[in-house]
């Protein structure tokens, strides 16, 4: 099997930068006080609610478990949709302000992978508002022209930890699995990388430190512990 690194497929959210905790967080919050809605996520239970991907479904999974009576009301679907694209809105103006830098050692990643003419990808649950928000910010203009695909929010129906995004990804960049690397946060997108044959490398974060990345390629705290030549050595020699 050839197994000579073409792409890194990236995930968003908590791998180039904090946005869970700083961003969608604060952004959910910002849209439940305009709409009325008595909610707050702190840190700690966003946290546990975390384990729940997509902002919709994380809505409607706390809906479920802790004002389940709201789930009887006819409009809530609607309400739901309302209060995610509020929500979109408050994040892209976060992130706007720049309050969401990239973590260490991703923009050197990327211009490495640049330049070593390694193709770029992406593979994310959040909506695409958010995507190109936060690579228009942190990258550049252009920066989004870098990335040959990007797979965000609902343009698959099964989120992660299904595989699904990043087989919809690997089927655009025509690439077998094996000749790519995926770069994840979270259990969760290691459980879709791995689900869809993909080796993963894990940069853990605050939220996620403690999750179990046994079967990854390889876990580090930060991007900045690892080098594209690095990164090829090894991977050109499984
Ligand atoms: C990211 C997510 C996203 C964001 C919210 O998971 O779970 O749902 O929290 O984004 P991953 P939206 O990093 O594994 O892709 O509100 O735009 O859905
Ligand atoms: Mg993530």
């Amino acid at each position: 099997m050839d197994t000579a690194l073409k792409a890194l497929i990236f995930d968003v959210d908590g791998t180039l930068a904090e946005t869970e905790r700083d961003g969608h967080r604060p952004a959910f919050n910002a849209a439940f006080a305009e709409y009325g809605l008595d909610w707050h996520w702190d840190e700690c239970l966003y946290g546990e609610l975390l384990a729940v991907t997509g902002g919709k479904e994380r809505m409607l999974h706390y809906a479920e478990h802790l004002d389940p009576q709201l789930l009887d009301d006819p409009h809530f679907p609607e309400l739901v949709r309302t209060l995610h694209r509020a929500k979109t809105a408050h994040y892209v103006r976060i992130v706007e302000q720049g309050g969401l830098p990239l973590r260490p050692g991703v923009a050197e990643l990327i211009d490495e992978a640049r330049a070593a003419g390694i193709r770029l990808a992406i593979a994310t649950t959040t909506s695409p508002e958010n995507v190109n928000a936060l690579l228009r910010t942190s990258l550049g203009p252009d920066s989004r022209d870098w990335f040959e695909v990007i797979g965000a929010g609902d343009v698959v129906p099964a989120k992660k930890p299904a595989p699904d995004i990043y087989q919809w990804v690997l089927d655009r960049l025509q690439l077998p699995a094996s000749a790519c690397l995926a770069i994840e946060d979270s259990d969760n997108g290691l459980r879709a990388a791995l689900g869809a044959g993909l080796r993963c490398l894990i940069t853990r974060n605050g939220y996620t430190a403690d999750q179990d990345f046994s079967g990854a390629w390889r876990a580090v705290d930060q991007l900045a512990d690892v080098s594209l030549k690095n990164i090829s050595v090894h991977l050109d020699r499984l």
